[in-house]
């Protein structure tokens, strides 16, 4: 049977895309860069290997690209969008309710200082302000206010070893994510416990999310309730789907 038909059988909008960047930077089809690269693609797992090699050399050419330290624009607060829209993978009436009394951050991995923080214990650490556009893949974008803590500041304060490649998420509902250590580190990234100036409501996050203006939206984890640093790629719950890991400048 030809590899083809197979492709076109298991075809997914991720393999799509890559299929159609491919034709259009090289004029190769998915088939032939599997006969190229010399593996026996037959079943939807080896597909998703290879694709997601292909997306992790992706990745490493963007950071190689992009300057990491490049600033996104930042707007005046007459400029924020109202009301501010509401994303995630369910609808808003199923927005995870976050007890912030007993909530403690679980810190684990390549980090000094692992004891747990509590809100109270955040809500004193030295707070700072943006207002950014937050750029959703589906289509939208909306400027928004949010503030808290500079997440280098955090990651210094805990002990993070900042030679590591990646920071790893996990949220309250199913959502996990990473972000490379260069994005970690860059100032605009904040661990934001506010949403214009009131405490992050559960909609937007609750109790703190990671506002990185440089990246899309899907890269920016809401109700984060461990942050973990490692050399091991963690991807995310977008990107195990097929979204390109990096996703921004
Ligand atoms: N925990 C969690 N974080 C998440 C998501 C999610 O479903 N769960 N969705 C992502 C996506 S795709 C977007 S666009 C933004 C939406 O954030 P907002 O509701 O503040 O606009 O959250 C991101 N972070
Ligand atoms: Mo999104």
């Amino acid at each position: 049977m030809s590899m083809d038909r197979k492709f076109t059988i298991h075809r997914s909008p991720a393999l799509a895309n890559l299929e159609r960047r491919l034709f259009l930077k090289r004029g190769l089809s998915l088939g032939a860069l599997s006969l190229l690269a010399g593996c026996d693609i037959t079943d939807q797992e080896g597909v998703q290997r290879l694709l997601n090699a292909m997306s992790r050399w992706n990745d490493g050419v963007q950071d190689w690209l992009f300057d990491p330290k490049r600033l996104a624009p930042e707007f005046p607060e007459s400029r924020i969008t109202r009301p501010f829209p509401f994303n995630a993978y369910y609808s808003e009436s199923e927005v995870v309710e976050v007890d912030g009394s007993s909530y403690k951050l679980e810190l684990a991995g390549m980090i000094r200082e692992k004891k747990p923080w509590t809100l109270a214990e955040l809500y004193t650490l030295p707070q700072v302000s943006q207002v950014t556009r937050h750029i959703c893949v589906e289509g939208w974008s909306a400027i928004g206010k949010w503030s808290g803590v500079r997440f280098s500041d955090f990651l210094a304060r805990i002990g993070a070893d900042t030679t590591a490649k990646y920071v790893g998420f996990q949220c309250a509902d199913d959502y996990y994510g990473s972000i490379d250590m260069a994005t970690a580190l860059h100032p605009q990234t904040q661990l934001s416990l506010r949403y214009a100036d009131e405490l992050l409501p559960p909609k937007y996050g609750y109790p703190m999310k990671l506002r990185i203006p440089t990246k899309l939206g899907f890269k920016n984890p809401k109700h984060i309730a461990a942050i973990f640093v490692t050399n091991e790629y963690p991807g995310g719950y977008w990107e195990d789907k097929g979204y390109n890991w990096y996703s921004g400048s």
